[in-house]
């Protein structure tokens, strides 16, 4: 794990990045933090992903009338709780102020998220949308939640075209071995979650999501941890300070402005899961997520195709203004390159800002229990997240569809967004 984080650095401080956005999230200490989940970041430990079918994770049934009720921050009441696919969770619900409760797997917990007497439950649609009007995309007209189905099947996970794997421009070691990973089908957004769209959650957020919210159906232990709920931050008030982590190219502001279509930028992991279980989804797994950018068994080497990256095909390298050097017109309104689009209709999945996924990184994961994979995630823990697919700052070869990056999960980066995954 060490020696993957110094060989990312020095992979990293060997290109000519436009500026240090990116290098920032290559050493994953943006934000630093302790690691929540201080369990197995090793290799090949207890796997518990290749779950079956229909395991969703928390208890179903359960009542749960007292889950949610009130807790959605205004928007449904709590009679959704137990509804929708992620079943019940009513366990939770009445765990108040004690948070940590069991949370299996993850490293102690302590008190400290006593406050919180409440979490919410899955919508079972997006809510961000809701009264928003449909201007996304090119020609500005078209639903800002868009969701495209992504077919289930089987494809390569991972490239490396060269001996040592270690020229970022042609794939790391950390992508390798080139295996055959499945998927079954799911929808991912067509858009990365604007800043329009966060407002939305901020703006009604009152608390932290209940355990197994958020969870992909087959894939054991994916859902939100009451251990996370330390993570979160308060108050919608709390949020507005602390999204504008890095001045002019934060994304966020407080008053609805003129970024409202551009990409949230500055959310860490927590945040970035529970907005999308709130919005009636998940995020999608490292392996759905390459999926969509590979084109599936297409294997492209970028969402497009195989031909190189343009400033007309995916903003990148701080030059999507047309001039060197950082700045906030380098972040692009999401869906402004359509040629950018892949197999499956997304928008920038390449450039834009990076996106978190759902697993923590293991250097080691396509090799070991990652080898065989369907449906599978690295949910057991570690220290760092995987992020996908290059941003407004990324050299070129940062966009590939099987480059990894590894930011902490409590990093606050103008870099990195993400959008969400439906079932
Ligand atoms: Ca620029
Ligand atoms: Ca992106």
């Amino acid at each position: 794990m060490g020696r993957w984080l110094i060989g990312i650095v020095s992979a990293g401080i060997a290109t000519t990045s436009a500026c240090g956005q990116d290098e920032q999230i290559l050493r994953g200490t943006a934000g630093g933090g302790s690691p929540p989940d201080s369990g197995s970041s090793g290799g090949a430990s207890a796997g518990t992903n290749n779950a079956g079918t229909g395991g969703s994770t928390a208890g179903s049934a359960g009542g749960g009338s007292d889950a949610g009720a009130g807790a959605d921050g205004g928007g449904t009441s709590g009679g959704t709780s137990g509804s929708g696919a992620s079943g019940g969770f009513g366990s939770v619900a009445g765990a108040g102020a004690g948070g940590s409760a069991s949370d299996a797997g993850s490293s102690a917990q302590g008190g400290t998220g006593g406050s919180i007497a409440h979490c919410f439950t899955q919508a079972t649609a997006s809510r961000s949308c809701v009264g928003l009007s449909a201007t996304c995309g090119d020609g500005a007209a078209d639903d800002c939640c868009a969701d495209d189905s992504v077919p289930g099947g089987t494809f390569l996970m991972g490239r490396c075209t060269t001996p040592g794997c270690s020229d970022e421009a042609v794939g790391l070691d950390a992508e390798l071995p080139e295996h055959s990973v499945s998927v079954t089908g799911f929808r991912l957004d067509r858009y990365e979650v604007t800043v329009g769209r966060f407002r939305r959650f901020v703006d009604t957020y009152a608390t932290p999501p209940c355990p197994g919210e958020g969870a992909h159906p087959n894939v054991l232990g994916s859902g939100w941890r009451s251990s996370w709920d330390q993570r979160m931050l308060p108050t919608p008030a709390h949020f507005e300070a602390a999204l504008s982590c890095d001045g002019e190219l934060a994304t966020w502001t407080d008053a609805p402005g003129p970024n409202e279509h551009k990409p949230i930028n500055c959310v860490t992991w927590y945040e970035a899961f529970a907005f999308c279980a709130w919005d009636g989804g998940r995020l999608p797994t490292e392996a759905e997520w390459e999926y969509a950018a590979a084109g599936g068994d297409a294997n492209r080497l970028y969402p497009w195709g195989n031909t190189a990256v343009t400033q007309s095909i995916a903003a990148h390298d701080c030059e999507g203004d047309g001039s060197e050097g950082c700045a906030s017109d380098d972040i692009a309104e999401v869906g402004a390159l359509p040629s950018g689009v892949g197999r499956y209709g997304q928008l920038d999945l390449a450039g834009g800002v990076f996106e978190y996924v759902t697993d923590w990184f293991d250097h080691n994961w396509y090799a070991g229990v990652g080898a065989t994979c369907v449906d599978c995630a690295n949910v057991d823990g570690g220290q760092f997240k995987v992020a996908r697919g290059g941003s407004f700052t990324s050299p070129a070869h940062r966009l590939r569809a099987a480059f990894r990056t590894n930011p902490s999960p409590t990093s606050r980066n103008v870099a990195i967004g993400f959008r969400c995954a439906r079932d």
